[in-house]
């Protein structure tokens, strides 16, 4: 309460100081005296100056007594200040090592900092790279849809393939069932005719003229199909077999190898080798001509050697192609050996036998149809008796997918049209028109008169068919005989 009525005192002596001093500084200007007028002024406002003792009165005189009272003497306030400089000091150093502290923290955050900066933004480069590899999972997936749907594609495209297969198949099959139909009413119309041809002879009066030999009658199911059936059924065998050059169609590629056009004069000076298969194993693998000497003979063969088919080591006994050569020739040709090596040939039967005399054997007989299809017929052996057997064929077992035509002519002896040694009261060789095993006369005539275009007319068969493919009056494109040692 007492402090209260001080500061109230002090503070009503403030303000009235204040008014007397405004208005002694208005006086003043108003009187424009020296400031000497204010310090004699002084001594009027005694009662003011005994209010405010403590702050406000400006003389030095006042001071000292009253402001002073708890200030101790000087020289504890320099020995307390040395302490604290000493404090001071110490605080200092204490402080210096805080900063010293702070510093390292400092720099360990500062580590910190870049350390966190580094893995920001080796986080950020681990986005884009997840994004990245996002956009890439994306196109795979969509790459592997279009494959699916490509696929998808493709395999309708084969099923609809495989349909339009399916359905030439079966148009196929129905032609040739028309074709065979066909064939077979040529067969019956031409055996029918020679009937019909017969009668008319022995009503004419001539019925002293020779019996005709059976025509064959088979009609395979695989008829070879031939596009010029329609040309060539009415071609006169007469015009045809021996026009050399005017059907020197080139043979297609054989199935079972390479067979190119030979070239004349192909005879290595090697040799004489004693047969093909000396020749393939004496390291030639050049299908051609060769000089073999059979054992026991003195006969030196021009022969062609066949080495693109089956491992080679072939020796061609037999060739027709292109009707080149006549095949319709007497006993002494066909003993000897007639035609081109290179071309259509007979290599002799008495050559055949001495070959086969040799050693064991077998057979091959290649077809070739005229659309350009390979089949063929092997027997497992094959040798000849000598001419006083009249060349009695010998034959083993049959394999092959030409069909069996040749089993019925085992154990017959050549005829030639000078020569009859066949089963049939008349001469084969006659009405084949040429020389071969015959019976009576046979399922096979592969020295016939070789027409062009398959299926042929004519008064006998007569053309080169082998009766299990094609029938009698399906005259073959290109037959080769082979034989080689049985492995
Ligand atoms: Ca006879």
């Amino acid at each position: 309460m007492q402090g209260l009525k001080w500061s109230l005192c002090a503070l009503l002596c403030l303000s009235i100081w204040e008014e007397s001093h405004c208005r002694s500084s208005r006086e003043a200007r108003r009187t424009k005296e020296p400031s000497l007028q204010r310090s004699k002024r002084s001594p009027l406002n005694h009662d003011v100056k005994k209010c405010s003792y403590t702050f406000l009165v400006p003389e030095q005189r006042i001071t000292g007594p009253i402001c002073a009272s708890t200030k101790g003497p000087e020289p504890d306030k320099d020995r307390v200040t040395r302490m604290d400089i000493a404090d001071m000091r110490e605080v200092l150093n204490k402080q210096g090592r805080e900063i010293e502290t702070l510093q390292l923290v400092v720099d360990v955050d500062g580590n910190l900092v870049n350390e966190m900066k580094l893995l920001r933004k080796e986080s950020r480069n681990m986005n884009s790279r997840v994004t990245q590899l996002y956009m890439q999972l994306l196109h795979e997936i969509i790459r592997k849809r279009d494959n699916s749907l490509e696929l998808a594609q493709l395999e309708n495209r084969v099923l609809n393939v495989t349909s339009e297969m399916m359905r030439l198949a079966s148009r196929y099959k129905e032609l040739e069932a028309r074709y065979a139909a066909m064939a077979g009413v040529v067969n019956n119309q031409s055996i029918l005719i020679s009937q019909l041809e017969e009668q008319c002879l022995r009503t004419l009066g001539r019925g002293d003229l020779p019996v005709v030999p059976p025509l064959v009658q088979v009609v395979p199911q695989n008829i070879p199909v031939n596009s010029r059936l329609t040309n060539e059924i009415q071609r006169d065998n007469n015009n045809q077999p021996f026009s050399r050059g005017s059907h020197m169609d080139t043979p297609t590629a054989s199935p079972f190898g390479i067979d190119p056009p030979p070239p004349q004069g192909t005879l290595t000076s090697d040799g004489p080798f004693r047969d093909c298969y000396q020749v393939r194993q004496a390291g030639h693998t050049t299908s051609g001509m060769y000089l073999l000497k059979a054992d026991g003979s003195d006969r030196l063969i021009q022969a062609w050697c066949e080495h693109g088919l089956d491992n080679g080591g072939w020796t061609v006994l037999q060739r027709r192609r292109d009707g080149s050569v006549n095949f319709f020739r007497n006993w002494e040709n066909y003993k000897r050996g007639f035609g081109n090596i290179d071309g259509e040939h007979w290599i002799g039967l008495e050559n055949i036998y001495n070959l086969g005399k040799q050693g064991d054997y077998k057979m091959m007989i290649e077809l070739e149809d005229w659309t350009g299809k390979k089949v063929y017929a092997e027997y497992s052996s094959f040798h000849l008796e000598s001419e006083s057997e009249g060349y009695r064929l010998r034959l083993g077992t049959y394999q092959g997918n030409a069909g069996d035509s040749f089993s019925s002519h085992n154990g017959k002896q050549f005829t030639t049209l000078d020569r009859d040694k066949d089963a049939f009261s008349g001469n084969c060789a006659h009405f084949h028109k040429g020389g071969w095993w015959y019976n009576a006369c046979g399922q096979t005539n592969l020295n016939g008169v070789w027409y062009s275009g398959g299926v042929y007319r004519s008064k006998f068969q007569d053309g080169i068919f082998w009766a299990e493919y094609g029938g009698g009056f399906y005259s073959l494109k290109s037959v080769r005989l082979m034989i080689r040692p049985i492995d």
